[in-house]
């Protein structure tokens, strides 16, 4: 059975892919002298995240996104049926950079792909306009979000299901018509995200009621009210909105910590003062193109991304254009569930001290909260 087979390494294909390490960051600001914890009087000062995320492949448990696109690409024959070779080079793929593109050597029906991909991420996670295999399609002929309804917006880098409380683990976006004039898929290391702050600003952010958001479905760009969105554990409801502290958290059963991100793209309503800073500086860095990849899809071809560790987006293209994807999203309680690792990295570093205490869940007395 695949869930008892070994995760084993590829030295040889591994190298072939790693690639140059990425770009370096974009805004750099300074948080004091670097490396430097405490001060004379023992009074903490911050520390630079970056220190403890090196984006420069010498901590190996970090996920990064490679530097090309080609790097993520892995051949198979078929989606439908893909070798044991092919699933453990999927494996090793995900782990080390958080996304890969499944591209297949031979077409095959498009919904057989879905066996494979229910038997390794399990379970769907439901949204309000899939269809009765668990898709939603993409497709602005008819939109799902303010967001998809624009093709000549871009899709600002997010991670799906941000406003919920356990978002998907896995999301998965078959190509199924590409546009000429763009439309590409565009990825962002959560790793970017967080080495952009201080382990202060880190901690802030995940304070309650740090930043409002819901969904907005396409029909009227009204407010989805948090009533129709599941809502337990570490939420809030202000008006129709959710509000949340759990930008980041640390998943407990792995000990990884995981990332939850919406650039400010109309979905997002109310940032508190005090996480503003922190949260335009993580939204200015997943904007910025430096540390984008841009992945183009051909038809057929699946890219699948860990939802805890990378968020996507969309480049712009012609109104006039046709394009089409199918978005399915997975718990990620599969085959395939010993084996991959959601998330950014270990959060082992003492920098993120303390902050396990704050993922303990509590329940919500829904009694004691007034709908607006
Ligand atoms: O259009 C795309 O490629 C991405 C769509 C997307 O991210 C979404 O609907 O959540
Ligand atoms: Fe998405």
């Amino acid at each position: 059975m695949m869930r008892h087979a070994q995760l084993r390494r590829l030295p040889a294909a591994a190298m072939r892919r790693l690639g140059p390490p990425p770009a370096p960051a974009a805004p750099k600001r300074s948080f004091g002298v670097a490396g430097e914890a405490a001060s004379a009087t023992g009074s903490k000062k911050p520390v630079p995240l970056e220190q403890v995320m090196p984006r420069d492949g010498s901590r190996e448990d970090l996920k990064l996104l490679p530097s090309s696109p080609d790097c993520l690409k892995l051949h198979v024959k078929s989606l439908a049926d893909i070798s044991l070779e092919e699933a453990h080079e999927f494996v090793f793929m995900m782990n080390r950079y958080g996304a890969v593109v499944l591209a297949p050597q031979t077409e095959s029906d498009p919904l057989a792909v879905y066996q494979t991909m229910d038997r390794w991420f399990g379970r769907c996670v439901p949204h309000d306009s899939m269809n009765e295999h668990g898709i939603v399609e993409i497709n602005p002929a008819k939109p799902t979000s303010i967001n998809t309804a624009n093709p000549r917006k871009e899709h600002l880098p997010h991670t799906d299901d941000a406003y919920t409380d356990s978002p998907a683990a896995f999301c998965t976006l078959q190509c199924r018509q590409s546009a000429p004039s763009g439309g590409e898929s565009v990825l962002v290391s959560g790793a970017e995200l967080v080495a952009s702050l201080s382990n202060e600003e880190l901690r802030t952010l995940m304070q309650p009621g740090m930043v409002s958001m819901a969904r907005r479905p396409a029909a009227d760009g009204s407010w989805m009210k948090v009533s129709s969105i599941p809502m337990k554990g570490p939420w809030h409801r202000r008006g129709s909105m959710a509000t949340f502290r759990l930008r980041f958290w640390v998943d407990k059963d792995s000990g990884w910590l995981q990332v939850r991100w919406r650039c400010n793209d109309g979905c997002v309503g109310e940032v508190n003062p005090e996480a503003k800073p922190s949260y335009e500086q993580m939204d200015a860095v997943a904007r910025h193109e430096v540390h984008q990849l841009v992945v183009p899809l051909n038809p057929g071809e699946l890219l699948v991304v860990d939802n805890r560790a990378i968020a996507h987006g969309r480049r712009p293209y012609l109104s006039e254009d046709p394009r089409i994807m199918w978005r399915k999203n997975y718990v990620g309680n599969g085959e395939l569930e010993a084996q991959l690792r959601t998330g950014m990295c270990a959060a082992f570093s003492s920098m993120f001290e303390g902050l396990h205490s704050m993922f303990d869940p509590w329940e919500i007395d829904a009694s004691k909260l007034k709908a607006e």
